[in-house]
C-alpha cells in the first residue's frame, strides 16, 4: 500500500491527533498561547513526524482534508478549554503554502470558526516564507482580510526562507517567529546571535511581536529575556503535549 492510501485511511480511521506546545510570555512567564502540532499514530508504524508525511499530502492534494481536520481540531479544542473555564487561549496553525492558495481560505476560516464557536481572536494561522513568493495580491487581499476580521498571522522558521525583506512592509503579520536553527547556537555562535537580535529589533520596528523557537535552556531563556524578546517556545518550558496535559498546565496557572 503506499503512502498516499495510507494517509487517507489515517483521517478516515481517526489514527491523527494534535499535540499542544504551550508559548510563554518571557515578562511575566505566562502561557500565552500554544501551537497545535500534527501527529500520525499508525497502528504499527507508531508515531509518525508530519516531516515526513507533510510533503506528501502536500503533492497529493491531500493536504486539503488533512488541514481542515487540524483547524477544525484544534479550533473545537480550543473553544473546548474555554467552555471548561480555562482562560481563553489563542491556538497556533501550521498552514503550509500549498494549502493557502489552493483554496478559498477566507471561507474555509471563517466556516469552521463559526462552526466550532471559537471567536477569531483565538486563532493564529502560522505560515513561511515560501507563500510570500507566490501570487503576492492575492496572498495580500487574503491577510488584509484574515487580520481584519480578528484572525492572527505570523511567519513561521522566520529567516530561512528566500524572500526579501521588502514584503515584511506589504505583508502584515502580528508575530515573527525566529527559527530554531538561529536560537540553538546563540549562546556560542556570535553570528546566530547577531541574527537573533537583529530580528528582534526588526519585528519590533516594526511593530510585530517575536517569538523564539527551540528555546531548550534556562540560559537561552536568559538571553532572549535580557534582550526584549516577547515570548518563547521550546523544550526548556515543555514539549507539545496532548490535550489533557496542556489543559493540566493551563490549570495550575503557570
Ligand atoms: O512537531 P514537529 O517538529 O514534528 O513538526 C515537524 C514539521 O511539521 C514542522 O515544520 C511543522 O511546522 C510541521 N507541521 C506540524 N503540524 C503541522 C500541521 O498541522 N500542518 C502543517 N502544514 N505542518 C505541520
Ligand atoms: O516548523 P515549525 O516551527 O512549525 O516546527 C516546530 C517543530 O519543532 C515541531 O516539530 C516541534 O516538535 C519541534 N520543537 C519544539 N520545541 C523544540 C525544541 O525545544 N527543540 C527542538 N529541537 N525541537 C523543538
Ligand atoms: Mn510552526
Ligand atoms: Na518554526
Amino acid at each position: 500500500v503506499n503512502i498516499e492510501t495510507r494517509l487517507r485511511e489515517a483521517l478516515a480511521a481517526g489514527q491523527f491527533q494534535l499535540v499542544y506546545q504551550p508559548k510563554v510570555n518571557l515578562k511575566n512567564g505566562q502561557i500565552s498561547g500554544c501551537e497545535a502540532l500534527l501527529r500520525w499514530q499508525h497502528p504499527e508504524m507508531g508515531v509518525v513526524s508530519p516531516a515526513q508525511f507533510i510533503p506528501i499530502a502536500e503533492d497529493s492534494g491531500l493536504i486539503v482534508p488533512i488541514g481542515d481536520w487540524v483547524l477544525r481540531a484544534a479550533c473545537a479544542q480550543a473553544k473546548a478549554w474555554t467552555d471548561a473555564g480555562l482562560p481563553p487561549v489563542c491556538v497556533a496553525v501550521n498552514i503550509s503554502a500549498r494549502q493557502f492558495l489552493q483554496q478559498d481560505v477566507i471561507s474555509w476560516v471563517m466556516n469552521t470558526l463559526q462552526d466550532t464557536g471559537l471567536p477569531a481572536s483565538q486563532l493564529e494561522l502560522e505560515l513561511t516564507e515560501s507563500l510570500i513568493a507566490q501570487d503576492v495580491e492575492k496572498v495580500i487581499a487574503t491577510f488584509t482580510q484574515l487580520r481584519s476580521a480578528g484572525v492572527k498571522l505570523s511567519i513561521d522558521d522566520f529567516g530561512t526562507g528566500y524572500s526579501s525583506l521588502s514584503y515584511l512592509k506589504r505583508f502584515r503579520v502580528d508575530t515573527l517567529k525566529i527559527d530554531q536553527s538561529f536560537v540553538r547556537d546563540m549562546l556560542t555562535d556570535p553570528e546566530d546571535a547577531t541574527i537573533v537580535l537583529a530580528v528582534i529589533a526588526l519585528a519590533h520596528n516594526l511593530e510585530f511581536k517575536v517569538i523564539a523557537e527551540g528555546v531548550e535552556t534556562e540560559p537561552h531563556c536568559q538571553f532572549l529575556r535580557e534582550h526584549h524578546c516577547d515570548e518563547i517556545q521550546g523544550y526548556y518550558f515543555s514539549k507539545p503535549l496532548p490535550a489533557s496535559a496542556f489543559e493540566a498546565l493551563l490549570r495550575t496557572g503557570k
